[in-house]
C-alpha cells in the first residue's frame, strides 16, 4: 500500500488536470484575475458541443460576472493567461494544464453592445487565432502548457470599433476518440476594441452550432496511428 499510494494521488490528479483561462494580459500589464474574464470556481471541460456552455462556460460550471470591459488596441495582442486552478500561483507547466492533454488552442471574437451582459450564446462569432498541430509535431496546448500559460492573441486591425466577446480555447484531444471525449475550455473575456478601422466586416459562425460531434478535429484518437494533418474545428481564421 505504501508504494501504491502515490500512483493513486497522481492518477487522481491527472483525472482533474484541468485548466481555467483566468486573466487578459494587455500590453505587458495583467489585468487581474477574474477582472473583464468572466471565470468559473470549477476548472472542468464542456464536453457537449450543442451546449449554451460551449460559448462561454457555465453550467455545470457557473462563472462569475464581471463589471470590468477591457480596453485594447486594435491591431496588437492580448495574452489569455491559462492556470490549473484559481489557487494556482505558479507558471510551470504542471501549473497551467496536464501534459496529457494535446490539442489546439483557438481564439475567437463576438461584436456586442454591451459585454458585460451579453451571454455570447448564438451567432456572431469570428475565429482569429489557431494553433493545432505544428509541423515539429507539438500541439497548440503544448505551446501554451510549456510557455508559462502564456496564449498569444492578434487582435485584428480591420474590425469595427466597439466591445466584443473574446473566447479564448484550448480542446484536450487525450479522451476524443469517441464523442463525447474532447475537452473543451474556454472563458469570455470583455473586451473594447479601440483604433479599428472597421473596414472588414467577417462572416460568423454560432456557439453552439460551430462544432459537431462528428468533426475530424473533435472525434479522433490522437495516439495511433499519429495524427499527421489535424483539422481544427470552427471557420477558418478571419484576416484582415
Ligand atoms: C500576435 O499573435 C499572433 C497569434 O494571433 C501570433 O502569430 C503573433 O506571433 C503575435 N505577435 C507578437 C508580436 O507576439
Ligand atoms: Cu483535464
Amino acid at each position: 500500500m505504501k508504494v501504491l499510494a502515490p500512483l493513486m494521488v497522481a492518477g487522481a490528479g491527472l483525472a482533474s488536470a484541468h485548466t481555467i483561462f483566468q486573466s487578459l494580459e494587455v500590453g505587458g500589464v495583467n489585468q487581474g484575475q477574474g477582472q473583464g474574464v468572466r471565470i468559473p470556481s470549477y476548472n472542468g471541460p464542456i464536453e457537449d458541443v450543442t451546449s449554451n456552455s460551449i460559448a462561454c462556460n457555465g453550467a455545470p460550471n457557473p462563472t462569475t460576472p464581471t463589471s470590468k470591459v477591457i480596453t485594447v488596441q486594435a491591431g496588437s495582442n492580448v495574452t489569455a493567461i491559462w492556470r490549473y486552478m484559481l489557487s494556482t500561483t505558479g507558471s510551470a507547466p504542471n501549473d497551467v494544464m496536464d501534459s496529457s492533454h494535446k490539442g489546439p488552442t483557438i481564439a475567437y471574437l463576438k461584436k456586442v453592445g454591451d459585454a458585460t451582459t451579453d451571454p455570447g450564446v448564438g451567432d456572431g462569432w469570428f475565429k482569429i487565432q489557431q494553433d493545432g498541430l505544428g509541423s515539429d509535431g507539438v500541439w497548440g496546448t503544448e505551446r501554451v502548457i510549456n510557455g508559462q500559460g502564456r496564449h498569444n492573441i492578434r487582435i485584428p486591425q480591420c474590425i469595427a470599433p466597439g466591445q466584443y466577446l473574446l473566447r479564448a480555447e484550448m480542446i484536450a484531444l487525450h479522451g476524443a476518440g469517441n464523442y463525447p471525449g474532447a475537452q473543451f475550455y474556454m472563458e469570455c473575456a470583455q473586451i473594447n476594441v479601440v483604433g479599428g478601422t472597421g473596414t472588414k466586416t467577417p462572416s460568423t459562425v454560432s456557439f453552439p452550432g460551430a462544432y459537431k460531434g462528428t468533426d475530424p478535429g473533435v472525434k479522433l484518437s490522437i495516439y495511433w496511428p499519429p495524427v499527421t494533418n489535424y483539422v481544427v474545428p470552427g471557420p477558418s481564421v478571419f484576416t484582415c
